[in-house]
């Protein structure tokens, strides 16, 4: 090996240490690039060496071109660990920048509740069903004879106006236009019949009926708007039609509903007679707290009576052998005096702030 060849040697010894802690002085893939350029770039000192070459004999170019490619490997070689390690040290910062706290609690989604109307509905079909009643729920839009014939209003009667009752634009099977139902008692005399319907041969044979005993809910329409109306509200209409049955049971049944509903024995009842079409006698039911906020007050809950022969008839029953009693109560004005509401619009206008209270 020739003199000349060694100290080459040293020269790219001296490249390689120098290319090794210029890579390692570069913190940022820039200056590393930078770096890169001064050793292996178009100018570099490498590539520099390698177009000298060209002037050297063939024994020289040997010798001095395996010792350059021996640098340029080693330079490249640490070229690419460095360009990994800083990589690496970009990926820990990325993630220690981007780092999940694991300890803050997720995100939940809203959960929904119950509207408070729905839930004296169900409360109030639950009071119901332990004493034996059936829950009947059926059309919104009914026939005319449903809502007030089979109900003995009379032709003539103002419920039966346009502004009192919600028309749809169809006409039923006797020509007369259909209603939004304004009262759920077209229900019970659908249940009714029914009931009749299925006893049929029973009662033929003089057999005794089993009693009718139902509870209709739901949604119910009329006429009229402002803080204690809406033109949709909610309505629970009872039934209880047998052989013996009397107003001492109507009475019974009403007050164990209010006190299981309220719950609370600390609760009076009074009837006062009124007038409805479909019951007589009729009678208005007023209640009233002995203790808490509403004590002392009679507040109206509910409409009642003895059916009346014309509808008992209407069943398909003769009122000389049964006797009803029936009662109506607005469900929305049962949930207000329970909830302590006092604007009966809030149950309708769907706002959160209001509704989230009764989780
Ligand atoms: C009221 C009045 C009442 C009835 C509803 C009824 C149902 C049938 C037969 C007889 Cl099928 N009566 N229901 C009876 C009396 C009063 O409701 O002002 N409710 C809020």
């Amino acid at each position: 090996m020739s003199a000349s060849t060694s100290l080459a040697d040293l020269a790219h010894a001296e490249w390689v240490r120098q290319a090794l802690a210029e890579f390692a002085a570069a913190d940022t893939p820039a200056q590393l690039e930078n770096a890169k350029a001064r050793f292996l770039g178009k100018a570099g000192v490498v590539t520099e060496a390698m177009k000298s070459l060209a002037a050297l004999t063939p024994d020289e170019r040997k010798a001095r071109g395996a010792a350059i490619n021996a640098a340029k490997q080693q330079i490249e070689a640490a070229l690419a660990a460095r360009r990994q390690a800083l990589a690496e040290s970009e990926l820990e910062r990325q993630l220690a920048a981007e780092a999940l706290d694991l300890t803050l609690p997720g995100r939940r989604r809203g959960q929904g509740t119950i509207h408070p109307i729905s839930r004296a509905a169900e409360r109030i079909e639950a009071i119901f069903a332990s004493m034996g009643f059936d829950v009947a729920e059926g059309p919104e839009v009914e026939t005319d004879w449903y809502s007030f014939t089979a109900l003995n209003n009379p032709e003539n009667h103002p419920a039966r106006s346009m502004q009192d009752t919600f028309y749809v634009d169809l006409k039923d099977a006797e020509g007369r236009w259909l209603n939004l139902r304004p009262h759920t008692s077209p229900m019970q005399i659908r249940y009714a019949r029914q009931h009749v319907e299925a006893h049929r041969d029973l009662i033929a044979r003089g057999g005794r009926m089993p009693d009718i005993r139902v509870i209709a809910p739901g949604r119910t329409y009329r006429v009229d708007s402002d803080a204690t109306h809406s033109p949709m509200f909610h309505q629970v209409e009872g039934l209880w039609v047998g052989q013996d049955v009397s107003f001492k049971d109507l009475k019974v049944v009403y007050l164990e509903f209010i006190q299981a509903f309220f719950e609370t024995r600390e609760l009076s009842l009074r009837f006062r007679p009124s007038y409805f079409p479909f019951t007589e006698p009729s009678a208005e039911i007023d209640i009233r707290f002995e203790a808490g906020p509403l004590a002392g007050r009679w507040l109206e809950v509910s409409g009642a009576g003895q059916v009346h022969p014309q509808v008992i008839r209407n069943y398909g029953l003769d009122p000389e052998q049964y006797i009803g009693f029936a009662f109506g109560s607005g469900i929305d004005r049962l949930a207000m005096l329970r909830y302590g509401v006092n604007d009966l619009r809030a149950f309708f206008e769907g706002d959160l702030r209001f509704l989230a209270q009764f989780r």
